[in-house]
């Protein structure tokens, strides 16, 4: 399948996905959102796919929402953050929980705001020694979406989860394999094939079995995920009404540093 902001291509049962918008680390549109949705669904219908990996183009892996493309409307009205959630990210995160085969991020570089997310709601992260996590929602006023309020506590416990949400810091590869959010760390020319020679091995496991060892997980760690993501949503779309969102967003178009006013 032809996308214009994703490589798909399948080889040996494993179908690797690339965010492929690397001037911008990936930033993520409505675009990337639709193909990945897209990918997901036929990923999950196709008997030869075995197993997926995700990973981004260029030196990012996924630096969040696209700050620079603006909303488009939902049904004719005033652009919502929250229905942006709704219709576009949570989707992607409900596809990569749900689909019943492996699912690998290969973190080639940073992962930020809803690219970590992304990241954090695959089953397992490789991560090239060059790749970083941060969980930076704050830094433009914002609150963790795409399950983050939920896949980091239950990766590194309350207490750095609240550290690195309330903060927005990054951290490198060998802090977030410390920590459990990367599974393994390797030389960065060596990514794609360790993270593949894995892929190769999952996929020729019983895939059946997988899948329903997933789906238990599922059930037992995170059984209110939809709850979860809408309200991220509905906090996402207070957040996005503060004059410190607005000052973020602008301070990142503009270069500057932000002034919140704390409101
Ligand atoms: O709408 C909704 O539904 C709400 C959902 C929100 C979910 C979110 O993801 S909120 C968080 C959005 N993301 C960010 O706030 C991250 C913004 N980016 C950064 O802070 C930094 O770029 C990074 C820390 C990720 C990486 O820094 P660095 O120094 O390695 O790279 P850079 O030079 O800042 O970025 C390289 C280019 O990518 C640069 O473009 P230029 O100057 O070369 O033309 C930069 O502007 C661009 N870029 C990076 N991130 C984004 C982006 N452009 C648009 N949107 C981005 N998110």
């Amino acid at each position: 399948m032809a996308y214009e902001t994703l490589i798909s291509e399948t080889t040996d049962s494993v179908l690797t996905l690339t965010l492929n918008r690397p001037d911008v680390l990936n930033a993520v549109t409505d675009t990337m959102l639709h193909e990945l949705q897209d990918a997901l669904k036929i990923a999950e219908r196709d008997t030869a796919v075995r197993c997926l990996v995700l990973t981004g183009a260029g030196r990012g892996f996924c630096a969040g929402q696209d700050l620079n493309a603006g909303l488009a409307a939902v049904d004719g009205k005033r652009p919502s953050i929250g229905d942006h959630l709704r219709h576009g990210y949570s989707p992607v995160i409900r596809r990569l929980r749900a689909i019943e085969k492996p699912v690998i991020a290969a973190v080639n570089g940073i992962a930020a705001g809803a690219g970590a997310n992304i990241a954090l709601a695959c089953d397992i992260r490789m991560a090239s020694e060059n790749a970083a996590l941060a969980e930076l929602f704050v830094k433009i006023g914002l609150v963790p979406d795409c399950g983050g309020t939920l896949f980091l506590p239950l990766l590194v416990g309350y207490g750095k989860a609240a550290e690195l949400a309330f903060t927005g810091d990054r951290i490198g590869a060998a802090e977030a394999h410390r920590l459990g959010l990367f599974n393994h760390v390797v030389p960065a020319d060596t990514l794609m094939e360790r993270t593949h020679e894995l892929a190769a091995r999952l996929a020729a496991m019983p895939t059946k079995a997988i899948g329903l060892t997933k789906r238990a997980f599922n059930r037992a760690v995170m059984p209110d995920l939809d709850a979860v993501l809408d309200y991220e949503a509905n906090l996402q779309e207070i957040a996005s009404r503060t004059a410190d969102y607005a000052e973020g967003t602008a301070a990142f178009r503009e270069k500057r540093t932000p002034q919140f006013v704390g409101k």
